[in-house]
């Protein structure tokens, strides 16, 4: 039995040796990523039984990422390495400040092998956590009717549904992107969203605004993701703010809302309280960006809850 099940596109991710434009990058350290992915490891590494459903390509890249998951304990039984598809990848460009680009070779994704019928359903029916995100669906169409699927089976299992947008416009357009996801939203127990995000699919930036939406649509737990101002949480008629932890020198951003998700995400689980929930992925998504590569810097669970308690640690 998996307590959190998510379903994505992984990458073989390639991190450049320096800052500054790509066409002056000359050379590359190969890792991992994936927004959906980022989470599975995460949650995996906080100690919680994580499954994640994809299709790798059946070549070096795509064995690669097949036993790194296994190696970070996810439940892979629902991953498969399909021939004649290539593993999807992308080149990020790191700028001095922590900030990046990202350049996708996804297309002919091998998740186009990944059908709403080839879910399986006994996946669904133990979890007690469904993460889905903009990114999986904005790769192919036909991911649009999987997670249309998974969603119906969490839904049939009493599965909490958790969404981060995490929209990718190099991937598809706003219109869609919010069609898509607005669909979607009478659903989602637990939105996980920036302001940004939240804007594009909700029309305002004003908060009450967008927590009459989050009603409108049954949203029990709306987080709102603002980076080095921390995060505010509206839950039960409450709202919770949560500085960001102090003195972060990120290096590199990508990730960082993932590794927010994971925290969110285990605080839920933990039935932690709001303010607790709030810190915890404060404290996750501030160490992701300490570290270079999407889920290099994502913690076990002592060492999350060393930096929560604030802890020094003898280090040698
Ligand atoms: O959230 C981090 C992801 O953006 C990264 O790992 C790669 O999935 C990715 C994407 O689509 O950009």
């Amino acid at each position: 039995m998996n307590d959190v099940v998510t379903i994505g596109d992984a990458m073989i991710t390639f991190d450049p040796s320096s800052t500054g434009p790509m066409r002056f990058v000359d050379s590359f350290t190969r890792k991992v990523g994936g927004a959906e992915f980022n989470v599975a490891i995460g949650c995996a590494r906080l100690g919680l039984k994580t499954g994640w459903i994809t299709r790798l390509g059946q070549d070096e890249f795509g064995r690669f990422i097949y036993n790194f998951a296994r190696g970070e304990g996810i439940d892979i039984s629902e991953v498969e390495l399909i021939e004649d598809f290539p593993t999807s990848i992308n080149f990020k460009e790191i700028h001095a400040d922590g900030s990046s680009k990202t350049f996708y070779y996804r297309q002919k994704s091998p998740t186009l092998k990944l059908t709403a019928e080839s879910l399986e359903e006994n996946f669904f029916e133990q979890a007690r956590l469904l993460h889905v995100t903009g990114v999986f669906p904005a790769v192919n169409d036909q991911n649009i009717e999987t997670v249309d699927r998974a969603i119906q089976l969490a839904k049939k299992h009493n599965v909490k549904i958790s969404l981060d947008p995490n929209i990718r416009l190099k991937l598809w357009s706003e219109e869609k992107a919010k069609t898509t996801l607005l669909r979607w939203m009478r659903h989602v127990d637990y939105l996980l969203t920036g302001m940004e995000e939240a804007e594009l699919l909700f029309g305002t930036t004003d908060l009450n605004e967008v927590i009459d939406l989050a009603k409108k649509y049954s949203i029990s737990h709306l987080f709102i993701k603002k980076g080095e101002e921390g995060a505010t949480l509206w839950t039960n008629s409450h709202l919770y703010n949560e500085p960001a932890r102090e003195n972060v020198k990120a290096v590199d951003t990508v990730g960082a809302g993932d590794g927010f998700d994971v925290g969110a995400i285990y605080g839920l689980l933990q039935d932690w309280s709001p303010e607790k929930i709030l810190k915890f992925a404060n404290v996750i998504g501030s160490m992701v960006v300490e570290v270079v590569g999407d889920n290099e810097g994502l913690p076990y669970l002592s060492e999350a809850l060393n930096k929560l308690e604030d802890k020094k640690i003898v280090e040698r």
